[in-house]
């Protein structure tokens, strides 16, 4: 009989994830992704006042943290027809290339190295070898003997005091791992060092926003004045903070980061050959030089790419109501006409109302429904979104640093281009698109410093703050490139308050279930391309796969209780 595994939850992501694996023999022959959580988010915002839906939607995740924020306000400006001034524009982009930045890093020590870095063989490695190896590769200044003795004796500590911690239950020893011990060692001590890091670049935020996480927005502009004469607006100590910053991300991106994926992603050449899946890539285009309603000068460009064709990028319309559409023929929701058919977000339905079968279970249902996911579909087309989808973007649109890169890390590797097209190549192309966005940071910098030195310091257009001004009717769609990938929020205000709201997400596209006809979503897919199992009661290989798209539960399914049980009931007036 064929065995189903089931990896639940999946660790090391945010929010809950399930995946079942149908193997024939120690191959998956057959896999399933399930958000085990309820959502609820897009319900709370109706009825509300559009300029404050940013504060709820940002709610959705707290990992990327600004980004349900930013698509909250471009929607309502969409829907409004608002513009904002270019210091507002070049502070959006920095702030959100800080949260990928941060973002990017943290995924690949904390979420991910694991699963290809072994904690317990750091251990046994040689300092002064450990050195020899980091010094080969790069030039960062921390890479002496003792530093990497001092930074396995943390690591020893930890080890006997029995606290484990977060480095409890790994499977270490599992002969997946193939790096040298000190490999393993380089990959800890920056484990912990971007721990630290990664607090103070941090702070962009609040320099920008307040706070973090979840800094403030503000339809029309952003909630930071510009006053070189004032100690509580952005002023000329401020702006040189945020140089600071960006050069401690330029420095651990380039010194660090890409060094290490090159050096560990070569002992894994076999993970070039596994785990694509779908082969549809889709984007929304972000980072604009202009303004979001000029798509020529956005940094990423939007486009569907299908069955890896990169020499015919599709154009994308996001208010189409053929184009984009989520289905839950498998998820645990009812739409009012019936479970057939797909519903444009502008009149998407998020409704509590299900009347079928739902958790507990043994087994996940897959003839039925088995997620808290709706499955987003493109044309009727299952798509990845993320960095992979990006980068092939940048690649086959000719963006030159992209092309440059990409070619580096093939010829470094020594891999062919097809080997883009997997796990390995997703969690490459995070890498290199952290490159990207960081370097863009310090342009946008400049910009924004040579805006106020020719006397511009405005950030806010009052001009359509009064509802009174709005039409009784409008829509609009606000998007953007989250770190994982497409996002956007549709809303539908009427008489200056919000009639529907949808927020379709990158890991809804990605984690999503089977549509209704029977097309799985992206991790699916990648699991069920080319994936044995070594043992499959520490079946790792699923967990590089499915990390590898840097999976957020949180903001797929927008809104959590992990028992089932009903967290608040809220009240919309
Ligand atoms: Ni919660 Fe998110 C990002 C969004 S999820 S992390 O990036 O939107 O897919
Ligand atoms: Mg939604």
């Amino acid at each position: 009989m064929s065995e189903r595994i089931v990896v639940d939850p999946i660790t090391r992501i945010e929010g809950h994830l399930r995946i079942e694996a149908q193997m024939e023999g120690d191959r998956i022959a057959k896999a399933y992704s399930a958000g085990t959580m309820v959502r609820g988010i897009e319900i709370i915002l109706r009825g509300r006042d559009p300029r404050d839906a940013w504060a709820f939607a940002q709610r959705i995740c707290g990992v990327c943290t600004l980004v349900h924020g930013l698509a909250s306000i471009r929607a309502v400006e969409n829907a409004l027809d608002y513009t904002i001034p270019p210091n507002a524009q070049l502070i959006r982009n920095l702030m959100s290339g800080a949260q990928y930045v941060h973002d990017h890093v943290m995924h690949f020590y904390h979420l991910h190295a694991l699963d290809w870095v072994d904690v317990v063989s750091a251990l046994g490695a040689d300092p002064k070898a450990t050195s020899e190896l980091a010094q080969s590769i790069s030039s960062y200044p921390k890479s002496s003997p003792g530093y990497f003795a001092d930074m396995q004796k943390r690591l020893k500590d930890f080890v006997e005091s029995g606290q484990l911690g977060i480095f409890a239950n790994g499977y270490w020893g599992h002969p997946a791992y193939k790096l040298p011990p000190e490999a393993n060692l380089m990959a800890v001590a920056h484990y912990l060092e971007a721990l630290s890091w990664q607090r103070d670049v941090a702070k962009l935020h609040t320099i920008f926003g307040g706070k973090n996480p979840h800094p403030n927005f503000l339809v029309g502009g952003v909630a930071s004045p510009i006053d070189l004469n004032s100690d509580s607006a952005i002023n000329a100590k401020r702006l040189a903070q945020v140089q600071e910053i960006i050069n401690k991300m330029q420095v651990f991106v380039d010194q660090v980061y890409i060094p290490d994926l090159l050096a560990i992603a070569g002992f894994y050449k076999d993970w070039g050959a596994r785990g694509e899946g779908l082969g549809n890539f889709l984007t929304y285009g972000d980072f604009p030089e202009k303004g979001m309603d000029d798509p020529s000068s956005f940094l990423i460009p939007a486009g569907a790419i299908l069955n890896r064709d990169l020499t015919n990028i599709h154009d994308v319309d996001m208010n189409a109501a053929d184009e984009i559409q989520e289905y839950v023929s498998h998820s645990w929701y009812d739409y009012d006409g019936g479970k057939n058919g797909g519903l444009h977000p502008y009149d998407g339905e998020t409704s509590l109302n299900y009347s079928g079968p739902t958790p507990p279970y043994e087994q996940l249902d897959v003839e039925q429904s088995y997620s808290w996911l709706k499955s987003p579909r493109w044309k009727g087309h299952a798509m990845e979104v993320g960095p992979l989808a990006r980068v092939l973007m940048l690649y086959a649109t000719g963006h030159e640093q992209t092309q440059e890169l990409v070619n580096m890390t093939l010829s470094k590797l020594d891999v062919p281009v097809d080997a883009l097209f997997s796990t390995l190549g997703r969690t490459a192309a995070r890498g290199l698109e952290t490159k990207i966005i960081g370097d863009m940071m310090q342009g946008w910098h400049d910009n924004l410093i040579a805006n106020i030195k020719a006397g511009d310091t405005k950030t806010f257009n009052e001009k359509l703050w009064d509802p009174s001004t709005w039409p009784k009717q409008a829509k609009g769609v606000g998007f953007m490139e989250a770190p994982r990938g497409a996002l956007a929020h549709w809303i539908v205000i009427e008489d200056g308050i919000i009639k529907n709201y949808q927020a379709v997400v990158p890991s809804t596209w990605n984690a999503g279930p089977r549509d209704q006809n029977g097309q799985p979503g992206a991790y699916e897919a990648a699991l069920q391309d080319n994936h044995t199992l070594h043992d499959t009661q520490q079946p790792i290989e699923i967990l590089r796969t499915i990390h590898s798209f840097d999976p957020c539960i949180a903001c797929a399914v927008h809104v959590t209780d992990p028992d089932g049980e009903e967290l608040i009931k809220v009240k919309v007036r």
